[in-house]
């Protein structure tokens, strides 16, 4: 008989992480989930710190985010925008009118002193988001991208050059320097913590930050709970962004398989998605429990459906391995 899960924390960054996450926050009960997010994406921006996968998930939890983009809020308009194209600043990546005031809030309580962990707690309460939401650490990291044509900051490759050069490898800049958060280690070492999820989110340029900072990749693989991933890969290609094409240039399968095998001996379990379901004995080969379900997330019942198989499987493996 499995027990009800306690408690479970899901690694994310980026728009497919967001939609797992909305599932998971939408299926388990205030406090049953903490989201750890990537930061790797942070950067200064017209004197401004920008977190945008900190913003997408925050505006995912609590409804305010653009459902055409998935990142920045709804109903934004652009004024600032304009006036500021108008007075030659740069516009390239875009801040929207509400979204601006997310960033001066930051950015303030940042400079008087405050760790991001508790801006970002802040404006999880502000938005009445229920479930804890933590950036991977405090300290800033920055994901640099090594490409064909030179090593560029995240958002140089991202937004401004539209993924198009060819990458080469990827480094975290400042992540040496950064430490375990007080909530993270308190989490990470939490006897209810049942179950770690790794959601469908880019495993170079999401997943690799977090796991990244000193003691992350160890003190998950030390938790009692087990670790499982979600294929952002589906029949060979990624729902949105660059993930497929990032594999492509650095010589890797385009499949499901080839991410559970660049999460190496961290997982326990992985999910693919229904489609991919041939790829599951070559999973189990490599000593994974796996399943697959769908993992398209179009609606909100998608996202919980997928959320609900997810917490299943881990309190399945959970369960297995308790004597
Ligand atoms: N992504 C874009 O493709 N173009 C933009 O102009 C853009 C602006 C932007 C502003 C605030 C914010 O929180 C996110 C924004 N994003 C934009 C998304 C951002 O680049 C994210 O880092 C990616 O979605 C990767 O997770």
């Amino acid at each position: 008989m499995t027990q009800p899960i306690r408690r479970i924390l899901a690694l994310t960054g980026g728009v497919g992480g967001a939609k797992l996450a909305l599932g998971l926050a939408n299926t388990l009960n205030p406090g049953q989930v903490t989201f750890v997010v990537n930061t790797g994406d942070d950067f200064e921006h017209l004197g401004l710190r920008i977190c945008p996968d900190i913003d997408t998930l925050l505006y995912t939890l609590s409804n305010e985010a653009n459902p055409d983009t998935g990142w920045g809020r709804r109903n934004e308009t652009w004024h600032c925008l304009e006036a500021l194209g108008q007075l030659g600043g740069e516009t390239w990546f875009r801040l929207g009118d509400r979204d601006l005031a997310t960033h001066l809030i930051r950015t303030t309580a940042l400079t008087a002193g405050a760790s991001l962990t508790t801006v970002t707690q802040r404006l999880s309460e502000r938005l009445g988001i229920q479930h804890p939401v933590l950036p991977m650490c405090d300290q800033n990291v920055a994901t640099m991208i090594g490409s064909t044509a030179g090593e560029m900051a995240f958002q140089h490759y991202f937004v401004r050059e539209r993924c198009a050069p060819n990458v080469t490898g990827f480094r975290f800049q400042g992540s040496e320097q950064a430490t375990l958060s007080p909530a993270l280690q308190e989490l990470l070492t939490a006897p209810d913590l049942d179950g770690i999820l790794i959601c469908p989110s880019n495993p170079f340029l999401s997943v690799d930050p977090i796991l990244a900072v000193p003691g992350m990749r160890a003190a998950l693989k030390a938790a009692r709970a087990p670790v499982v991933a979600i294929s952002p890969i589906i029949q060979g290609a990624a729902i949105k962004g660059p993930t497929a094409k990032i594999m492509a240039e650095l010589g890797l399968p385009q499949d499901a398989l080839a991410v559970a095998r660049h999460y190496g001996d961290l997982l326990d379990g992985f999910i693919l998605d229904s489609h991919d379901a041939s790829l599951l004995e070559d999973v189990r080969g490599s000593g994974l429990d796996a399943i697959a379900t769908p993992t398209l997330m179009l609606t909100l019942q998608d996202k919980m459906n997928l959320a609900k198989v997810a917490v299943d499987f881990v309190n399945e493996i959970t369960t297995s391995n308790t004597p």
